[in-house]
């Protein structure tokens, strides 16, 4: 994942270009049907999102009375990237997508926590990580978590 930044910039333009041809549909209907949960985002590499997909949550719902942290995305970055919470603590994450593409927040290695947004939308869901330790989370979209959009959340 951290590869140097003209390593990042190619895999952005291949992606694209590998998008721009066979891939999207594949790419498009197995990120859909997989499983995100587990680690990294199954067999939908090859794909490209453009600007599709629909504003969404796989997760829980946000949790009235509970702290909100706000994650904004864009191309190809997300702010803040460096999160903290306690562990066990359940925080809303409000994921508004800033940019001019379909974007999500997703956490890898942790439990099931996806929210996904077109352009200008904006989702919350409920996120508790009951271990202590450092998650990774990044935008599932095949390229963008390469491009840079990745970051980490500190459980302490
Ligand atoms: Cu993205």
């Amino acid at each position: 994942m951290n590869r140097p930044t003209v390593t990042k910039l190619a895999a952005v333009v291949v992606a694209l270009v590998v998008g721009l041809g066979a891939g999207m549909g594949i790419g498009y209907a197995a990120w859909h049907s997989g499983s995100m949960g587990g680690g990294m985002m199954g067999g939908g590499m090859g794909g490209m999102m453009g600007s599709s997909g629909t504003k969404s949550r796989s997760g829980p719902a946000a949790s009235s009375g509970a702290s909100t942290i706000k994650v904004t995305a864009q191309e190809f970055s997300f702010s803040p990237d460096r999160l903290r919470i306690k562990a066990g603590q359940t925080v809303n994450i409000e994921f508004s997508d800033a940019g001019s593409m379909f974007h999500t927040f997703t956490v890898v290695g942790g439990p099931t926590f996806n929210l996904q947004a077109n352009a200008g939308q904006s989702i919350s869901g409920a996120l508790t990580l009951s271990q202590p330790g450092t998650y990774q989370f990044i935008c599932s979209v095949p390229g963008h978590a390469q491009a840079g959009m990745e970051g980490t959340i500190r459980v302490t």
